[in-house]
């Protein structure tokens, strides 16, 4: 074989230096994520040779990628030339028709396995896809093996600030830029990250917060933009920049952003050929306007048409496409207006101007009408844009979702909007329509918001990461189930062993519907606080203020009137026979009720239950379901590395704990409005708690919650000084418990310590950095010690010390009796 002297020479080398990185970087903490190819026990008996018939960067690094694999999986170490060879992985573009843009084919000559593709970037995909198959030993039975994208768009959108700032990021600062607001790289860890992407096919990557800081496009900003598209090039992976509508004020120092204004058009065209001439494979802009904030046309009484042309005719020239956000809406609407509706917005704004956008525009829609929540029909408007390119937007980043702090597998969610069916006269799937099929268009996709961070293991939670993998394999191909994807993902990142393999995708499958059940039913929307930090329970939140996530629960009912009959009418937004299924309530489905209904708590479902006793018991069962999600996890043990394991289970218990929070503001918010009992006593009536403020207080004080559902009796306890102590004597039978304690966690790190009969028995820090500052449902998480055996008269202390701003707060005690199983509805 012929090797192609200098150029392989030095490929080898890097190759080298790069696997010595990542062994060194691979250890168990989940860095590696996917990609770890843990050794298979089976002998290698396939080719010799890596052969790359063209001297294209991506093609080499495709056979370096292929070289690193084989070597991690079998111990075998293949070299790289340019051939020819009688037993090689050939490595070649061809012009195969069966073949788009992106797509593979791997087949078999003699001793040599072909990989071809049209582009390089195909090459690669080839490549990862077959070590996916020898990693998971899933291979497909069709010979030649032959994919094709879903959709030329597979994008990531990043939400980093340039101060490394994430919004809504939950792993860490951002891995683009530093702190102190300085804009630099961490190139390796980018590197790592674009290798992760391409390995399930994701080809482009916004790298700025939609809220945009136009710094990034300044003269200084662009050399750091140009270093990161680099890096990503490497892999693949096309950049996008967001960009603000009024620049050419704030930085072009005009008097006007006027997108009919033909020196902001000259502005724009020539910050676009700045842009391209750094980043001359830049995938585009990406913009939002006139929401929540952020400037847009409106302030010159021009259309989103108008504003998206101006942009898309700027990068034009140099191929760039334009991704215009759907996400339009008014966030001072007047809570009092029964007929107004934030889901309607997107519709008004947007379908009017359908056939007005220039070709290289595509709106990019979320997947509902609101915002991200654990459930919502699919947005009207991707249905309808008939004339417009889209692409779908979803969330990875779990904002509405636990926010990694719990384990949410988003990828079946996200196909139950992919699989709805707009019920148009072909075949009219979201993803149909977003991938383009349905109208024809050529453009159209995937795009999903990615908090990743540095965190070690990227998303600050192990099993979060199945949701980037699950989206990339996802936009490469929405009919692979969700299951499908989880095992893959199981057995790449943990073990192969079935038995582990099919526990986890099981935990996995579960954690959406359970999420759903002790956070919000029936379409209710999260029901968290919608205000401010969009983690724990706030029901009160979404309402009496102009965000427009109104639940209109009141003392006879609960649901949002969407109906064309005596609602806002947005039913009428989907195609007739949608429409009508949605407009009635014998047949609008259950999961979706709330979003377009209000009915009174007594409303009878299905399942022959009220309404108001659903609400209930899902909540019991969600928590319930949350709290075996420890014990599953326990028994994968000796099948996941030891860090990781004790991270997931330390994750899975705060989150069993958590549900507990979510069950108990939910209910009594409900209980409490509706003035209805449950009919399983359980509401109200918690029979194992002791209540911190009836107890002995020492250095302590009594203090009111608000919302008053986050708190046990809308009372907590806190320090006053630096420290102090509450105590309570045991007044029932004897017995075995596990004692919880519930309280709260202040950034700061307070301490605390359970002692019995002033024995200290168990001691804990508050140090997990929940996203408040406040005494509420977010902050208030349970402890558990024991169990162990406390007899009466035995004397049960907490002892704490305040620090800095965590004043140690408590709720109270549960004495649980380790036979005592949780009341709840059985489990089907
Ligand atoms: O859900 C909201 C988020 C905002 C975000 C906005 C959007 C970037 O809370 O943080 O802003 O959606 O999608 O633009």
């Amino acid at each position: 074989m012929i090797r192609s002297g200098r150029c392989n020479a030095l490929w080898v080398v890097r190759a080298r230096a790069v696997n010595i990185y990542r062994a060194a970087r691979y250890a168990d903490d989940g860095y590696a994520a996917w990609l770890r190819f843990m050794p298979l026990d089976s002998e290698y008996s396939g080719p010799r040779e890596i052969v790359v018939e063209c001297q294209d960067r991506l093609a080499w690094t495709a056979a370096q990628e292929l070289q690193f694999g084989l070597e991690c999986l079998y111990g075998e170490c293949l070299e790289i030339g340019t051939g020819p060879s009688l037993s090689a992985y050939v490595l070649r573009i061809s012009a195969d028709a069966r073949l788009v843009e992106d797509g593979f084919c791997i087949r078999t000559e003699g001793k040599n396995r072909i990989i071809e593709a049209t582009n390089p970037r195909g090459l690669l995909y080839g490549v990862f896809s077959l070590l996916r198959a020898t990693d998971t030993r899933q291979f497909p039975k069709e010979q030649p093996w032959i994919e094709n994208p879903s959709a030329p768009i597979r994008y990531l959108n990043h939400w980093d600030n340039l101060d490394g700032s994430i919004e809504r990021g939950y792993a860490g600062r951002s891995i683009f830029y530093g702190d102190d607001g300085q804009i630099t790289g961490e190139l390796d860890r980018v590197r790592d990250y674009a290798r992760l992407l391409a390995s399930v096919g994701i080809n482009g990557c916004s790298i700025n917060n939609v809220n945009a800081d136009d710094r990034i496009y300044s003269t200084e900003g662009l050399s750091v933009a140009a270093r990161l598209a680099s890096v990503f090039r490497e892999f693949g992976i096309r950049i996008l920049i967001s960009v603000s509508l009024d620049s050419p004020v704030r930085q072009g120092g005009l008097n006007t952003f006027d997108p009919l204004d033909p020196g902001v058009n000259a502005w724009w065209k020539a910050k676009a050929a700045e842009m391209y001439q750094a980043i001359p494979d830049m995938a585009g802009l990406l913009i939002k306007a006139d929401s929540e904030g952020r400037l847009g046309p409106s302030a010159y009484g021009r259309t989103h048409a108008d504003a998206a042309n101006l942009l898309a005719r700027a990068v034009r020239p140099h191929g760039g496409m334009v991704f215009y956000r759907g996400f339009v809406y008014n966030h001072t609407m007047d809570w009092h207006d029964r007929k107004l509706d934030r889901a309607k917005a997107q519709q008004e704004n947007l379908q009017p101007l359908d056939g007005l956008f220039d070709e290289n525009v595509a709106i990019q829609i979320k997947n509902g009408p609101i915002d991200f929540q654990v459930r919502e029909p699919v947005s009207p408007t991707i249905g309808s844009l008939e004339k417009t390119p889209k692409v779908i937007e979803l969330m990875i980043t779990q904002e509405y979702l636990g926010q990694q702090h719990h384990s949410v597998y988003e990828v079946p969610w996200w196909k139950n909007s992919l699989d709805f069916d707009f019920e148009l006269n072909h075949h009219s799937a979201t993803q149909d329509i977003v991938t383009g099929k349905t109208f024809g268009h050529r453009m159209g996709g995937f795009v999903a918001v990615c908090g990743v961070g540095r965190s070690i293991n990227w998303m600050g939670n192990d099993l979060a990461q199945a949701n980037l993998y699950g989206y990339g394999r996802l936009a490469w191909n929405p009919n692979i189930s969700a299951e499908q994807i989880a095992e893959e993902w199981v057995a790449q990142t943990f073990s192969r062993d079935k038995k582990c393999v099919a526990e986890v995708r099981a935990l996995l499958m579960d954690t959406w519907p359970t999420y759903e059940r002790y956070t919000g039913n029936l379409g209710i929307g999260g029901l968290t606080d919608i205000i401010h930090v969009h983690y724990g329970p706030a029901p009160e939140s979404s309402e009496h203020n102009g965000w427009g996530q109104w639940h209109r629960s009141d003392a006879t009912g609960t649901g949002m009137d969407r109906t064309i009959r005596s609602g806002t009418g947005f039913t009428a937004q989907y195609p007739a026979k949608v429409a009508t299924q949605f407009e009635n309530l014998e047949t609008c489905p259950e999961e979706l009720l709330l979003f377009f209904h209000h009915v009174p708590y007594s409303h009878r479902l299905k399942s022959g239950k009220t309404v108001i006793q659903h609400i209930y018991d899902e909540h019991y069962r969600g928590a319930q379901e949350a709290s075996r999600f420890v014990d599953r996890w326990k028994g994968v043990r000796q099948h996941v590395d030891r860090k990781r394991w004790l991270d997931v289970l330390g994750q899975l218990e705060y989150q069993a704990g958590h549900a507990v929070v979510w069950r108990d503001s939910i209910c009594w918010y409900f209980h409490r409005l509706s003035g209805i009992a449950d009919s399983l006593g359980r509401v109200g009536n918690e029979p194992h708690r002791v209540e911190c403020e009836s107890m002995t207080l020492d250095g302590y004080e009594i203090v009111n919650i608000e919302p008053w559902e986050a708190a046990s009796g809308a009372r907590a306890i806190r320090l006053r000084g630096d420290a102090g102590s509450c105590q309570t004597a045991v007044d029932f039978d004897p017995g075995r418990f596990k004692i919880h304690t519930w309280f709260f966690d202040l950034p700061g790190n307070a301490r605390f310590e359970l002692r019995i009969n002033d024995n200290p028995v168990d001691q804990w820090t508050a140090d997990m950095g929940l996203p408040s500052e406040k005494l509420d449902a977010h902050t208030r998480q349970r402890h558990t010690t024991g169990p162990l055996s406390l007899a009466q008269g035995d004397v049960v202390s907490i002892h704490c010390t305040a620090d800095k701003g965590d004043v140690a707060a408590l709720d109270f005690l549960e004495f649980e009796p380790v036979s005592h199983q949780p009341i709840g509805v059985p489990l089907n």
